[in-house]
């Protein structure tokens, strides 16, 4: 084929400007995230819900013999319940469909032991197929507790038990589905009223309850659930209920027994683990997990729930925060001012990009489907990203008039894995660059990482960016 000179130019220019937009993605670095991980992850905060009869005995841990008619909420509402988490942010609800009492909150064959047998609607209510009905109504999706902990069953601590904890996981999987996420609570005391036995018994919770078996009843029906807990989860603990997640924090675990317990390393995860199992941080609004009226006083206020969103999705964890319901049957005011307000407060923080007007410079581009302005654009899929084999690179973002900051959030694209080891971040003012005086060390991003920081004004802002494998691949920053 024969072109004349001017479009024989035109044609290859063409030609090579398509083969830089169609520049290949870069490799996975594995381990990776499966798409249900990536999706949970997207969620960032949603709530637990602690209701049974410990809210009417004042009570943490019942120990299985108080009589199913103690159960007795006068003004329960559901709706009131989603309408207030939905408010406060939350983009789903995981409900203690049973506590370590045994006590039931629908009305299961499995035992008397359930709100069938407690005044409540005359025995004719079922408490998780009301949640589940507001949560499909107003689009919060939802999720269950079962602990596997059970001191009101006489088989507790032997063979029989398990049967009836598998039957009571496949009523709830087939009845109030699809759930995203099941929690397999890891607590055991030992001591209970087991049937009236009134003893301590021990189980060895990696072998006894079957947790495989348990995983594939809640996958048979909600395919996509997250397993938190047990012996095959597919998120982890956080290792502590302060809600607090290290500042370094890998998505990448072990999955051995003894490592998915081990509090420190829980914490802060492993640069170099084998499997995807990104951290989730339980925490309660209140110092309880279940209602007392003597912490009325104690709600978190508006600046602690501020810190704790920096502390868990600001670290790269997801926030499960909870919300006790009281004897009435519904979430406190107070619990619902505050939530609400922090959730205000931290969506004004970041609604507004202050580097939305930057020009920005990268020290590498690996095409022009991976340009640097991708950072600020709204879309997590567009991500900017470097060529292979580096380790090091930086991003600089000049501003149009001198910019007053002090927070940043920063974003990998983690569908092809966790990579950042350390950032660092300076400013361009009065002519010199200076390092920003951040409030923790600036480690790994992984999905999402915030940071504040003393306060500057800037003409400029680099990020300088340390990787330990695999390709740099930076979705979003956002600057205020
Ligand atoms: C713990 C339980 O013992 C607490 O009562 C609460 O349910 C918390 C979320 O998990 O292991």
């Amino acid at each position: 084929m024969r072109y004349s000179k001017g479009k024989g130019w035109l044609v290859t220019f063409l030609i090579g400007l398509l083969a830089a937009s169609c520049a290949r993605a870069p490799q996975p670095s594995y381990p990776i995230p499966t798409p249900q991980q990536i999706e949970w992850q997207q969620l960032e905060t949603y709530a637990f819900i602690h209701f049974g009869l410990n809210t009417f005995n004042n009570m943490e841990w019942g120990y299985g013999d108080t009589p199913a008619s103690t159960f007795n909420p006068t003004h329960l509402d559901c709706e009131q319940w989603v309408l207030t988490l939905k408010a406060a942010g939350m983009k789903g609800v995981i409900l203690t469909a049973k506590h370590h009492d045994g006590f039931c909150l629908w009305p299961t064959e499995t035992t008397d032991y359930s709100i069938k047998n407690s005044p409540y609607k005359n025995g004719k209510g079922d408490l998780v197929r009301e949640l589940c009905d507001a949560c499909k109504k107003h689009g919060l999706k939802f999720g269950l507790y079962l602990s596997p902990w059970d001191r009101h069953q006489a088989e507790y601590g032997r063979e029989g038990y398990v049967s009836i904890y598998y039957q009571q996981i496949q009523e709830l999987v087939s009845n109030y589905g699809p759930l995203f996420e099941f929690w397999f609570d890891g607590a055991n005391g030992g001591n209970g009223w087991y049937g009236g036995a009134n003893e301590k018994r021990s189980i060895v919770a990696e072998h006894y309850y079957g947790y495989a078996e348990a995983r594939d009843l809640v996958w048979n029906y909600s395919l996509d659930a997250m397993i938190f807990g047990g012996t095959v989860p597919t998120i982890r603990w956080i290792g502590n209920e302060d809600g607090i997640a290290d500042a370094t924090q890998w998505c990448m675990y072990k999955t051995d027994f003894q490592s998915l317990n081990d509090e420190r390393s829980l914490g802060r995860g492993f640069k170099d683990g084998k499997a995807w199992l990104p951290a989730e941080v339980d925490v309660s609004i209140r110092p309880g997990w279940f209602y007392h009226k003597s912490e009325d006083s104690l709600v978190k206020t508006v600046a602690q729930l501020e810190d704790l969103y920096f502390n868990s999705v600001g670290h790269n964890a997801n926030l499960l925060l909870n919300f006790p319901v009281n004897q009435e049957g519904r979430i406190p005011s107070i619990d619902s001012a505050r939530a609400v307000e922090w959730h205000h407060a931290v969506q004004d923080a970041f609604s507004d990009n202050l580097l939305k007007d930057c020009t920005v410079t990268a020290s590498n581009v690996r095409s022009s489907r991976f340009k640097p302005t991708n950072v600020l654009d709204e879309d997590y899929e567009k991500y900017w990203a470097t060529e292979d084999g580096l380790r090091h690179a930086e991003l600089v973002f000049e501003f149009p008039k001198t910019t007053t900051l002090s927070r940043l959030m920063l974003q990998e694209y983690v569908p092809l894995g966790q990579n950042v080891e350390a950032f660092y971040l300076d400013y361009y003012f009065n002519g010199k660059w200076l390092p920003v005086e951040t409030n923790e060390p600036t480690t790994t991003i992984g999905y999402k990482r915030l940071v504040r920081f003393q306060t500057i004004r800037a003409d400029k802002l680099r990020i300088r960016f340390k990787t330990f494998k695999g390709t740099l691949c930076l979705s979003r920053v956002v600057g205020s």
